[in-house]
C-alpha cells in the first residue's frame, strides 16, 4: 500500500449528463484529495496522446472525436492507493457490465460513453497528469 497520486476526468458525455457533481462527491466521499480541478475543451493533440496506447483499434477514431467533442472537467486526486481506488469507483469498461454502485455501472450503458476516466496505473497517472496539467 502506498500513497499515489491519479489523474481523473468527466467525458464529454457526463459534463453534458451534469454528472460532474456526482463524481466529485464520490471520490470526496471515499477520502481522497482533491488536489486540481480544470474544464477545458480538449484539442486533437492531447486527445490523441491521451489514448496513444489504442492507436489503429476499431473505435479509436471514434474515442479521439468523442473526447474532443465538448468540454471535460480533469482532475488530480491523491490518497492511499489512489490509482487503484479511483478505478475502482469508477468501474469496468463497459458501463453495460459495470457493477452496480460504481459510477458507471451506476450512470451509464455504452461502452463508447462510460462517463469518466481513471489512470490505469502510477506510471500512466504521471504521463496523463504532465499531459493535461502541464
Ligand atoms: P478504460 O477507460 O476503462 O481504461 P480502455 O483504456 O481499455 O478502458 O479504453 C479507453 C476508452 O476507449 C474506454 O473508456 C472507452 C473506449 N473503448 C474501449 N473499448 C472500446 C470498444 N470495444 N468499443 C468502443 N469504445 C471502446
Ligand atoms: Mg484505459
Amino acid at each position: 500500500m502506498a500513497h499515489e497520486d491519479t489523474f481523473v476526468m468527466v467525458k464529454p458525455d457526463g459534463v453534458r449528463r451534469r454528472l460532474v457533481g456526482e463524481v466529485l462527491s464520490r471520490f470526496e466521499a471515499k477520502g481522497l484529495d482533491l488536489h486540481r480541478l480544470e474544464m477545458v475543451l480538449p484539442d486533437r493533440a492531447t486527445a490523441t496522446a491521451h489514448y496513444a496506447e489504442h492507436e489503429g483499434k476499431p473505435f479509436y477514431d471514434g474515442l479521439i472525436d468523442f473526447i474532443a467533442s465538448g468540454p471535460v472537467v480533469v482532475m488530480h486526486w491523491s490518497g492511499e492507493s489512489a490509482v487503484t481506488v479511483a478505478r475502482a469507483l469508477v468501474g469496468a469498461t463497459d458501463p453495460a457490465v459495470a457493477l452496480p454502485g460504481t459510477i458507471r455501472g451506476d450512470f451509464g450503458l455504452e461502452v463508447g460513453e462510460n462517463i469518466v476516466h481513471g489512470s490505469d496505473s502510477p506510471a500512466s497517472a504521471a504521463r496523463e497528469l504532465g499531459l493535461w496539467f502541464g
